[in-house]
């Protein structure tokens, strides 16, 4: 395997993150899978989604994870580095293909989602793929990982515990979004990992459905969903409610809420939990409490949410600003 040519590696990341990178063709126009002529390609994968959002709120960012010797990988190498991600740490898997996935969009009812991942190339992420970014995490402060890479491979389940002990080992706040896919896994299958997972967490992400699997049974609200998920171990838990905002509270008792902003014209809600999660972190790495990291976190979904595209629409620090700041309909 080769190294993918990146960053100079002068300044150490301030926040690490792995997993599978992929190629999203996203429908489009709305209606069912078996209508849709077009796609558009994007560049996807939550925790490179999370890359991206950090990236362009001014965060020095790391990613792990392995692409196959193909025109997707090549794709996902240079939207990454464009992006300012540091992608040393990515490397091409000679033998395997760069996973895809399919999706539809839909002005009423849930999406459609199918992958085509299986036997790709970051599925095969392993321990060291985490060992050889090692020297990364001495300098770094955050690592943040998703329930999506140990569903894919023990090896990759392997390589996010790697990277849980290198972040312990050199004091990095670790952070865990749930993120249930049951195209990867069942639920009796993901709860102890998922668990084990959000055990070894400082703060926690998830929505009411994923704090149900966590949990066992579906929690009343998002108090009763956080107070379990801060059961299992974490000091933070922050629940994602979509269109209704989002809730945090701390081990220490502290609790805040953000209603969320009103989207318009919904284009595409896939990627916007990892635009909300990347711009809480950015918040809390920037030093500012939690009302105002729920304040980014809903600004940062809902301006994923009003474009095509996981990565599409995640915001640079004016335009979050101006998010909040309301408004005006123009800028001329
Ligand atoms: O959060 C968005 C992700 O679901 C999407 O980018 C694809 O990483 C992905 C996955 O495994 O579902």
């Amino acid at each position: 395997m080769t190294p993918a040519a990146g960053d100079d590696g002068r300044t150490p990341p301030a926040v690490i993150t792995l997993g599978e990178c992929l190629i999203a063709f996203v429908a489009g126009s709305p209606g069912p899978l078996a209508e849709v002529a077009s796609f558009e390609r994007h560049v996807a994968g939550s925790e490179a989604n999370v890359a991206v959002g950090l990236a362009r709120l001014g965060h020095r960012t790391a990613y792990i994870g392995r692409v196959g010797d193909d025109g997707f990988g090549t794709a996902i190498v240079r939207r990454l580095r464009g992006e300012g991600v540091d992608v040393r740490w990515i490397t091409v898997d000679p033998a395997a293909p760069t996973g895809v996935y399919v999706r539809e969009r839909r002005v009423l009812g849930p999406v459609d989602v199918r992958y085509y991942r299986s036997g790709a190339a970051g599925a095969a992420i392993d321990a060291d793929d985490v060992g050889a970014a090692a020297a990364s995490f001495a300098g770094a402060r955050w690592l943040h990982l998703t329930g999506i890479t140990p569903a894919l491979s023990a090896s990759a389940r392997s390589a996010v515990d790697a990277a849980r002990r290198l972040a312990r080992r050199h004091g990095l706040t670790v952070s865990v979004d749930v993120n249930m896919r049951r195209r990867l896994w069942t639920e009796a299958a993901a709860r102890p990992v998922l668990r084990d997972l959000v055990a070894g967490a400082d703060m926690v992400f998830a929505d009411l459905d994923e704090a149900g699997v966590v949990l066992g049974s579906p929690p009343t609200d998002a108090g009763a969903a956080a107070a379990g998920l801060l059961a299992l171990g974490p000091s933070t838990a922050v629940i994602k409610l979509g269109a209704a905002g989002s809730y945090v509270r701390t081990g220490a008792g502290d609790e805040a809420t953000h209603p969320g902003f009103l989207v318009p014209t919904a284009v595409d809600p896939i990627g916007a939990g990892d635009g909300f999660v990347a711009a809480c972190i950015a918040a809390r790495l920037d030093g500012l409490p939690w009302p105002t990291a729920l304040a980014w976190g809903d600004a940062a979904g809902a301006a994923v949410v009003g474009s095509l595209g996981d990565q599409t629409g995640l915001p640079t620090r004016p335009e979050l600003d101006a998010i909040i700041a309301g408004g005006r309909d123009a800028v001329r």
